[in-house]
């Protein structure tokens, strides 16, 4: 038992709570780790996040993103999957100012029986860039429930992409909560790929390669001046 004041959670940045044998039970996340704290005051935590234990997501906030790396020519492949129909997966990706990146989502059906997929991309602060719900990547040429999302980044930094099913798409990046459940195609298994275009250095005037000074040459060595102009 540990000492259950609300000053000494105030440091908590999520709380589930749940009854178990008539007791309010309250689970608090800290650095990756749940703590559980038995008590009957729920008055105290009206207003914080209730959510039930079994509809943790580890891995929907910004905080929790899963790390991606730096977008680059090499395509970055993962492999998950949305379920429950809640299941929020976020991920984490650094650009360069400048970058186009492509983020595309495959799964096996591409259509009704899989996963009907939905993509937002947020900035550090999270607020939505993008999203995209079904959309065909360079090379494919069926735009069925599979999403894929191409976004020129002005600015270097941190970026975050989520994916959800398409009903559950006005989630809270910063929270988690707001999800919404149910609807058609909301489970399945998905490959996500974040690849960057070839940046092009030297397609604006001032990146332009110098040529050098453009002087006259002599046409025919053998011949002098005089007798080329004669
Ligand atoms: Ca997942
Ligand atoms: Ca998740
Ligand atoms: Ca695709
Ligand atoms: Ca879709």
């Amino acid at each position: 038992m540990r000492n259950n004041s609300l000053k000494s959670w105030s440091v908590a940045w999520r709380i589930l709570q749940t009854r178990a044998r008539n007791h309010l039970v309250t689970f608090l996340r800290s650095e990756n780790r749940w703590t559980y704290y038995p008590t009957r005051r729920i008055g105290a935590f009206e207003g914080l996040e209730h959510r039930m234990l079994m509809a943790a997501d580890l891995d929907d906030t910004l905080s929790e993103a899963v790390i991606l790396g730096a977008a680059s020519t090499t395509p970055t492949i993962i492999s998950d999957q949305i379920s429950p129909d809640t299941d929020v997966d976020m991920f984490r990706l650094t650009v360069s100012a400048g970058q186009v990146v492509d983020f595309d989502i495959d799964t096996a059906l591409n259509g009704a029986g899989g996963l009907g997929s939905y993509l937002r991309l947020f900035n550090s602060e999270g607020n939505q860039l993008a999203f995209n719900d079904d959309g065909a990547a360079p090379g494919e040429n069926i735009v069925g429930f599979d999403a894929y999302l191409r976004y020129t980044f002005p600015i270097p930094g941190t970026y975050y992409l989520g994916v959800s099913n398409f009903n559950n798409a006005t989630y809270n990046p910063f929270f988690g909560d707001g999800d919404i459940a149910g609807g058609s195609f909301s489970t399945g298994s998905y490959q996500l790929t974040m690849i960057a275009l070839p940046i092009d250095a030297n397609d604006s005037l001032s990146e332009a390669t110098s040529l050098g000074a453009i002087t006259p040459t002599l046409t025919h060595p053998a011949l002098s001046l005089t007798q080329i102009l004669t």
